[in-house]
């Protein structure tokens, strides 16, 4: 992205702010006005949603009565009451909006984000409508959240020193595990997918009903030279319908995946083989093509890597690990890297004076700037393409379905972080989370 480029973007995220503050200054004042349905005085209940929260998890409102709902997240959400029609649109990061409640019988009913993932991953919450018309308790936590929100600031840091100090955690499966061939008579490399929901657990204890490849998250990596006969065979397990994309790979047309277009789509229980013989290095990802907003960030993403890229690398240094850095924020998996959540995302160990080679890969629906602190990243590719002019940063932005290649050079000893650095994609109230990990230079 340009710099020009940028700045509109933030022009724009500012006026969606500011058009989400005029709407919900309407909301209210038509609720104070007594012009609809609330009773003249009761401020609506703010309902706040977040990655992957709803506050307050109990809303209570008086029968006839509306609440505003506000995105303070980073990615677009919505509310929507189970059972009924009653629901916000979809909301980009910080757009307000009413939501008239007046439809609802007096009762109890489940609310939730409905974008895919986000229900599961948290964004559920309980409302009451009252009988009564009198303001039930949801309406005092809004008098005190709309001025003074009560902060336990110990809590805050207890939290946070808690769950940096619980880095690195283990959890159950790993990622990008390199897939094994079968090597045919002929030559062919022969690797063998499975598409299924499986238990993946993204941190300690959160273990989510993934959409992945071969039971692992992002899938197994697949590394072949320039000139190999690949073949994919492809079995579906999911409950729909699929395919599979070869994201940076050139093909033949019919094996693009992208069913109904260039294949039939792979129903559940059926087999689909792909062929291709990459003809130039590659640092391509495979992924879903079908249901892609919803299965790509559950988690059906893998790296694919042909060949090896010219390093412009001092004379005699070479490359001592190359690391994928698959970077995703929705679905079920969430704010992630490597389909791990912090602390459960894994260091990178490495030795003083060591070369890495880093490759980020965005199956995420978000672009997301990666920081390593100290170390300058030496971008020497872009989607796999070889740069004429390699240039420094200590922030490389990636967008959705991009990819940059690194070089870094670890010449200082220590634990040194590396972050996304959208504050709110690695920290909360209740700690340290999501798109974190560090390099640990011995
Ligand atoms: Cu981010």
């Amino acid at each position: 992205m340009k710099p020009e480029d940028r700045s509109i973007l933030s022009t724009f995220t500012a006026l969606v702010a500011v058009a989400g503050f005029l709407l919900a200054a309407v909301g209210i004042a038509a609720g104070d006005g007594g012009s609809g349905p609330v009773e003249a005085g009761a401020a609506p209940v703010t309902v706040t949603l977040t990655e992957f929260a709803v506050e307050p998890a109990a809303i209570a409102v008086p029968a006839g009565g509306s609440i505003v709902v506000t995105n303070a997240g980073s990615m677009a959400h919505n509310l929507s009451v189970q059972g009924t029609d009653v629901r916000t649109q979809d909301l980009g990061p910080g757009a307000s909006v009413p939501l008239d409640l007046s439809a609802l019988e007096p009762g109890d009913y489940e609310v939730l984000c409905t974008i895919a993932g986000h229900g599961e991953a948290g964004m559920t919450a309980t409302l009451t409508v009252g009988g009564t018309g009198e303001v039930a308790a949801g309406h005092e936590g809004h008098a005190a959240a709309g001025g003074e929100e009560e902060h336990d600031w110990a809590a805050m840091d207890a939290a946070m020193l808690e769950t940096i100090s619980s880095f690195p955690a283990a959890t159950e499966g790993t990622g990008n595990e390199v897939l094994a061939p079968t090597v045919l008579a002929d030559g062919t490399k022969q690797f063998e997918l499975t598409a299924a929901v499986t238990p993946w657990e993204v941190e300690p204890g959160r273990v989510v009903d993934a959409w992945t490849y071969n039971g692992t998250v992002p899938g197994p990596m697949i590394h072949v030279d320039v000139g190999d006969r690949v073949r994919v065979v492809f079995h579906n397990d999911l409950p729909v319908m699929s395919d599979v994309h070869f994201h940076g790979i050139d093909v033949e047309n019919g094996m693009d995946g992208v069913a109904p277009i260039t294949q039939d789509p792979v129903l559940p229980g059926e087999t689909f083989t792909y062929e291709l013989t990459p003809d130039e290095p590659a640092v391509a990802m495979y992924h879903a093509h079908a249901h892609g907003e919803m299965a790509v960030p559950n988690g059906l993403f893998a790296v694919f890597l042909v060949g090896d890229l010219p390093l412009p690398l001092p004379e005699g240094a070479t490359v001592a690990q190359e690391i994928p850095m698959v970077l995703n924020d929705a679905g079920v998996v969430g704010l992630s890297l490597n389909g791990k959540s912090f602390p459960a995302t894994a260091p990178v160990v490495a030795g003083r004076g060591d070369w890495l080679l880093v490759h980020y890969f965005n199956e995420g629906l978000q672009a997301h700037p990666m920081h390593l602190h100290q170390f300058e990243q030496l971008v020497v590719a872009k989607d796999g393409f070889p740069l004429d002019s390699p240039y420094y940063a200590d922030t490389v932005l990636v967008g959705p379905g991009e990819r940059y290649s690194v070089l870094v050079h670890l010449d200082q000893p220590g634990t040194w972080v590396w972050h996304c650095h959208i504050l709110n994609h690695v920290e909360a109230e209740a700690g340290m989370f999501g798109m974190v990990t560090a390099i640990v230079v011995e």
